[in-house]
């Protein structure tokens, strides 16, 4: 049965969804355009229901970055530092293994690794760095640097994207994460990171990692400049991709944090746009067998919301978050296990713990211990 929606619009839409037709980009405008944020849930619900059941993923992972410095500069920032600064900072191969163990327990599966681009750590460092991670932690999967960090190694060390990700993935690099994407569209994109790769190699990047065998994350950073038209540019653009890799396990909106970046002047996003965000994404991406709500940069309780608007993923406990916290997140570094399963439990969803490539873990849960 069709329910009845505040926006007749819908309507229309709902027909293609549940006769799993796929949706077009003037409906992918309509869906952000329309104020019926419960209807255009409703038919993001029930895609991820039929997706993903009552299922809700989560890990246990820890972030490390082990520079600040970046040479990139960009406006939508507020973690890069020029060397120059003297709040930069730079690890060692000792301080970076050293900090991936602290607090690390058996139950750690996944060390998620991304940082500036610094314009002295060149391809060895980064294939010594990821073999010495390897080498102390054998068991945690190493999702490790973007599409920008791969294409400036690349470009510093004059070989090709593809030579890059072969040799990290010959080091230990198992999968990679999402970042760096932004938003495709390029007048934005000459705004907020003038000096990032554009659109079109993000996602070559992207899909020569999948054509070795590297798994990707994709994402897209929203409440900047950007218009509806651009965010379902940057979808399709996406999900065009999917079809031609299968690349892709998960898609995470970011919402803008504008606090301490040079784009400070911008609002925060509302509790509907971090909403719209997971649902019309869930609705366009019709080939993501997951949509991840980042809580780190959501919130707990509009990421809670999330699993009953498409989200089927809440990320991981997430020890230590720099990115988002440099720029202005309130919310902790880290959740404990007992509060995630609580976010889930709520919602009525089933949580289930994931490995990086969505395997189930199976663990006692009273055997669970608190991290760090
Ligand atoms: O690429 C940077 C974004 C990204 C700000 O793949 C900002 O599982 C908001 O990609 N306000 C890094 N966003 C984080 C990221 C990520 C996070 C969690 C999981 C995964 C995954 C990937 O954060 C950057 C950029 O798009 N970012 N500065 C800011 N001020």
């Amino acid at each position: 049965m069709i329910p009845r929606f505040d926006d007749p619009q819908l309507l229309t839409i709902a027909n293609k969804v549940f006769d799993g037709e796929r949706l077009s980009f003037e409906d992918g405008v309509a869906l952000y355009k329309s104020p019926d944020l419960l209807g255009v849930g409703y038919l993001a619900n029930y895609v991820r229901e039929k997706k993903n059941g009552s299922v809700t993923y989560f890990n246990v992972n820890r972030h490390i970055n082990p520079t600040d410095v970046c040479v990139a500069a960009c406006k939508l920032c507020a973690f890069g530092k020029q060397k120059r600064d003297p709040k930069a900072y730079t690890m060692s191969f000792e301080q970076v293994w050293h900090q991936a163990g602290v607090g690390v327990s058996d139950e750690v599966s996944e060390f998620h690794i991304v940082g500036g681009l610094h314009p002295e750590l060149g391809v060895d460092w980064f294939c010594e760095m990821i073999a010495g991670l390897k080498q102390r932690y054998p068991k945690v999967h190493l999702k490790a640097l973007t599409m920008v960090e791969i294409s400036y190694l690349a470009q510093r060390a004059k070989i090709t994207p593809k030579e890059v990700l072969v040799r990290l993935k010959e080091a230990g690099v198992d999968s990679m994460p999402g970042g760096g994407a932004e938003i495709f569209n390029e007048r934005v994109r000459r705004i907020i990171c003038d000096h990032k790769i554009d659109g079109n190699d993000w996602i070559e990047i992207a899909r020569t990692a999948h054509t070795i065998g590297l798994k990707s994350n994709a994402t897209m950073l929203y409440g900047h400049i950007e218009t509806e038209e651009d965010r379902v540019d940057h979808l399709l653009r996406l999900r065009g991709l999917q079809d031609d890799t299968g690349g892709f396990q998960t898609y995470i909106p970011l919402a803008f944090h504008p606090q301490n970046t040079p784009m400070k002047h911008l609002r925060t996003t509302t509790g509907m746009q971090d909403l719209k965000a997971i649902a019309v994404s869930r609705l366009l991406l019709d080939n993501f067998p997951h949509i991840k709500a980042y809580w780190i940069m959501m919130t707990p309780k509009i990421a809670q919301v999330a699993q009953r608007f498409g989200a089927d993923d809440l990320d991981g406990t997430v020890v230590e978050e720099k990115i988002y916290h440099d720029a202005g997140a309130t919310t902790s570094q880290e959740l404990r296990r007992d509060q995630l399963f609580r976010l889930i439990r709520e919602a009525g969803r089933e949580p289930v713990e994931r490995d990086t490539l969505y395997r189930r873990v199976s663990r006692d849960e009273s055997t669970f211990t608190v991290l760090v």
